[in-house]
């Protein structure tokens, strides 16, 4: 396999913002004088919905009572008080990359094989996160970033895959996915990408038997690794090509 791009998940995979995200959105219901609050058991359930306007409208349809009447505008308004809260975080704390992640994009691009970003979450906060982790020339390693406010439909469809891949200019055969979810492991494969498993905080029991490899809590993704795995599939899948 001549490997030419690697496409990275944000949230969970790159680092573990979902704790940061959780804070951020319990505090904006609280400033808005809400008495919601998502504990993690909770907010581990509500991951099942990604994109976080997506989530709270779940939320609102599942765990209240009655449906709010402006519910769309209020999810909207909450969201972007959420998003603006997190920024903030990240602004002053910043949340670090996961082991591994900066040395494998290191390692991809000392090697020439270029990085893209497919998340759910939006570009302010792929660019708050990762300016304050890899600097603020953070976009001369991922010359593509593909977020979810960028496309029709979040993960698990394939959208932001797909958009990965055509702003690559790369086939999916060409290219390898790291995920922390089964909604983005549907995504990265549906997109026909061979996608490796990353298993995260919030999703520690998340279905990712779609992946060719999941690299369990302590076991850390390299290139090298990947490459070898993924040469490995290809092989199998040349003597089976049925099987594909
Ligand atoms: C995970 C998500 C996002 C985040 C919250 O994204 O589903 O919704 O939980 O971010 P990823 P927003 O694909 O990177 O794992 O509130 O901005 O949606
Ligand atoms: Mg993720």
């Amino acid at each position: 396999m001549k490997l030419e791009a690697l496409i990275l998940d944000v949230d969970g995979t790159l680092a573990e913002t979902e704790e940061h995200h959780r804070r951020a959105f319990n505090r904006a219901f609280a400033e808005a004088g809400l008495d919601w609050y998502w504990d993690e058991a909770l907010y581990h359930a509500l991951l099942k919905v990604t994109g976080g306007r997506e989530r709270i409208l779940h939320f609102m349809a599942e765990h209240l009572e009655r449906m709010p009447t402006d519910a769309v505008e209020s999810a909207k308004r909450l969201h972007a008080r959420k998003t603006q809260i997190y920024l903030d975080d990240l602004r002053d704390e910043g949340i670090p990359l996961r082991p591994g992640m900066l040395a494998l994009i290191t390692e991809a691009h000392a090697a020439g094989v270029r990085l893209a970003i497919a998340t759910t979450t939006n570009v302010p906060n792929v660019e708050g996160l990762l300016s304050r982790a890899l600097g603020a020339d953070w976009r001369a390693l991922f010359p593509v970033v593909i977020a979810g406010d960028m496309v029709a439909t979040k993960k698990p469809a394939p959208d932001v895959y797909l958009a990965a891949l055509a702003a690559l200019g790369c086939c999916a055969s060409a290219c390898l996915a790291l995920e922390d979810s089964a909604h983005g492991l549907a995504s990265a494969s549906a997109a026909g990408l061979r996608v490796f498993g990353y298993r995260s905080a919030y999703l520690p029991f998340d279905d990712l038997s779609m992946a060719i490899q999941v690299f369990e809590a302590g076991e850390i993704p390299t290139l090298t690794g990947m490459k070898a795995a993924a040469q490995r599939d290809e092989a199998v899948e040349d003597r089976n090509p049925l099987q594909a």
